[in-house]
């Protein structure tokens, strides 16, 4: 029995070698915590259900962020809160995958109280592990949502109020009173039995996902030591004298008897079928018109940076619509500065043969610099060999590196003498696709209509692209 309580489950790495430092046998968290419990009693599930190798466990931001030291599976780190969202597109993009969300009270409760509920709400097939030390733990002990009344915190020296911090949140409470989820359980790891309860329902709370495909959702009261400042022993017996007193234990909802999964694949809109509904089927390209672009192999990852109004994010918007024109994989995120017109704005986009792991491109193979400050802020990050375009003339400092390539064009100004410099972004799109040779020039200006859509822009638009053809043309010639 001893030895199988010691035993280190084989979902945990034998080493924690991402571990910074000289130990990679233990983890990260004080003793006495609650994370390294419940770890341990999700990691032999885990291994007991022989699904290792299609579970993704998404780490929040707290004191388990660093999950990924200690599971061995294919793991995700969430922005503070956002777990659930991430959960569920991991979830909607593989159904057959076994999806964790793993979150601190701090970050379900507070930032990330909105995702939790839309998750809950809209019944994702994921299983929620909800870590309730009644505190943030991670930074040094403030108040989450689930502090006590009158407990003694970073935030509240003299004690939680109701006048100023209001009632503690109950989150199973809530969560229950959803129609969707399926199982929805408050335990605790207050002692030995508690911990044994609780094993049980972590287990069926996965069971529950692998079987059914249904939202369970799991809170655990846990201790902190560290912050109660209280030792091990003595945080356990409070977990189990005073955190649970105000937060009854028990099963707050079970629908999983007669649970039935609705197909998330026959939704009224799968994401296969978005060109279809998007209408960009309807383009009908002649395959003939693409086949010299469709068997090339590459990953082009843009950077196209300017300020707000100089048309950045339709420039990034007429390279992914021609990318998809080309059959390629595509993405496209937008970043707004804290102004719109006049304030700067940015775009990543990728195309590429393959699948595209993450739209975020934090080393782009293009950068596309429309004004001084994008030079400044991202000529460093442009991966090796690669280019920046830049328009030559609204910047007037050149770049400095010497292991990429460098393309000043005047767009401005090519766009002025056409007649308005509001296409200086099309005479950059005219440029990229000419130097880097990924789609046809024919197919690109054929279809240019689809995407701008004011017919009277068309062919000023249609103009800018060639000058910009053009102006590659004539620098090698
Ligand atoms: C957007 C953002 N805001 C604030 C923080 C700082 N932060 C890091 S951990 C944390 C609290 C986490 O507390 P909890 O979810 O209770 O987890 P615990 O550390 O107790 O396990 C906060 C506020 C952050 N990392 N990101
Ligand atoms: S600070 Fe608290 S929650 Fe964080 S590792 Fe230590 S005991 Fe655990």
């Amino acid at each position: 029995m001893a030895k199988d309580i010691l035993r280190k489950s084989e979902v945990f790495y034998d080493n924690f070698d991402r571990k910074p430092g000289l130990d990679k046998m233990t983890t990260t968290y004080c003793p006495g915590c609650g994370h390294g419990i419940l770890h341990k009693l999700v990691a032999e599930a885990l291994e007991d259900f022989g699904v290792q190798d299609r579970t993704m466990f998404v780490s929040p931001v707290g004191c388990s962020v660093f999950a990924y030291y200690y599971f061995d599976v294919g793991n995700i780190q969430a922005a503070h809160g956002r777990a659930p969202a991430v959960a569920t597109a991991l979830k909607r993009a593989n159904p057959e995958s076994i999806v964790i969300d793993y979150q601190g009270d701090g970050d379900l409760a507070a930032i990330g109280g909105a995702e939790i509920l839309n998750a809950a709400n809209r019944g994702e097939g994921i299983t929620v592990f909800f870590v309730n030390n009644a505190t943030y733990g991670m930074t040094g002990g403030q108040m989450a949502p689930t502090t006590l009344i009158g407990q003694q915190t970073m935030t509240t020296p003299k004690g939680r109020t109701v006048a100023n911090e209001g009632y503690p949140i109950k989150m199973s409470e809530i969560i229950s009173t959803l129609k969707a989820p399926v199982y929805v359980e408050r335990v605790m790891l207050g002692d030995v039995k508690s911990i044994r309860k609780a094993r049980k329902s972590v287990r069926k709370a996965i069971q529950i996902q692998i079987e059914q495909n249904g939202f369970s959702f799991i809170e655990v009261l846990a201790s902190c030591p560290s912050n109660l400042k209280k030792t091990p022993i003595d945080s356990q017996n409070w977990v189990r004298e005073v955190l649970q007193e105000n937060y009854p234990l028990g099963v707050y909802k079970d629908i999983s008897a007669k649970f039935v999964s609705p197909d998330k694949s026959k939704t009224p809109v799968n994401y296969k079928d978005l060109p279809k509904v998007l209408n960009i089927e309807e383009t009908n390209i002649d395959k003939n018109r693409i086949a010299e672009f469709t068997n090339k192999q590459f990953h082009e990852q843009f950077k196209i940076a300017g300020f707000g109004g100089q048309g950045v994010l339709s420039l990034g918007i007429v390279l992914s619509e021609m990318g998809m024109r080309h059959d390629f994989q595509v993405s496209w995120i937008p970043s707004y500065g804290p102004e719109m017109r006049g304030g700067t704005a940015n775009c990543s986009v990728q195309l590429s043969s393959k699948n595209i792991g993450s739209p975020v491109v934090d080393r782009p193979t293009v950068l596309v610099a429309m004004n001084r400050p994008s030079i400044d802020k991202f000529e460093d990050s442009v991966a090796e060999n690669g280019y920046i375009f830049y328009d030559s003339s609204l910047i007037d400092i050149e770049p400095q590196r010497k292991d990429i390539n460098i393309i000043a064009i005047p767009a401005t100004k090519i766009a002025d003498d056409l007649g308005t410099t509001k296409v200086a972004n099309m005479v950059i799109v005219g440029a990229i696709i000419e130097k880097l040779g990924i789609m046809s020039k024919d197919v690109v200006l054929d279809s240019i209509g689809e995407v701008i859509k004011k017919q009277k822009l068309i062919n000023i638009n249609k103009r800018a692209i060639l000058k910009g053809v053009e102006f590659i043309q004539n620098l090698t010639k």
